[in-house]
């Protein structure tokens, strides 16, 4: 299927040689580089895990110090509530203000019940609960932080959205569907 963002997408890659492999909207700013990663979470998936969860755009480089803001558009208005250690994540962690966008209001943190996903890099610190989407539309979530060290990390989600009996495995124990790398580089 066609992704709709792939047009403009390619035209802001063009502005932006930097930020290799990923869909990344380049301002111009001198003085402090500030990139944009896009990634949807979609549910119309195919193939083996058809019908799971998956955020596409999971591998992305980003270089350290410049400021990355992350836009998750989550096509998911379904829900799978935190478990044992992995409630911390209901926080917003590693951002600029502290604080990540839902649709355009600033919170630090999102109920248990409503989470639909985490978008959490834990070698980062930086962690961003996404809420489920009201049924059949979009929500978007968007938050800033600042790359402070070089090299690979592993985002993943946190919440059981996956299949088997506890919700982890299929989409959420296989690479670039609930989990990525980040590569940050000098
Ligand atoms: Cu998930």
């Amino acid at each position: 299927m066609k992704h709709p963002m792939a047009k403009a997408a390619s035209l802001v890659l063009a502005l932006a040689p930097l930020a290799s492999g990923a869909l990344v909207a380049g301002t111009a700013g001198a003085a402090s580089p500030h990139v944009t990663v896009t990634m949807q979470l979609i549910t119309n998936t195919t193939g083996k895990l058809g019908g799971q969860p998956k955020i596409t755009n999971s591998n992305w480089t980003v270089k350290k110090g410049e400021t990355v803001t992350v836009r998750i558009i989550n096509h998911d208005d379904g829900t799978a509530p935190l478990t044992g250690n992995y409630m911390k994540y209901v926080k917003v962690m590693g951002t600029k203000s502290g604080k990540e966008l839902v649709s355009g209001k600033a919170v630090k943190t999102v109920s248990d019940i409503n989470i639909a996903h985490t978008f959490t890099v834990p070698g980062l610190g930086f962690n961003m609960p996404i809420p489920a989407a009201p049924t059949g539309k979009t929500n978007v979530i968007i938050a800033t932080f600042v790359a402070k060290k070089t090299g690979t990390f592993l985002w993943r989600c946190f919440a059981p959205c996956g299949s088997g009996s506890d919700g982890m495995a299929g989409a959420m124990s296989t690479m670039t569907w609930m989990e990525g790398h980040i590569k940050v580089v000098a």
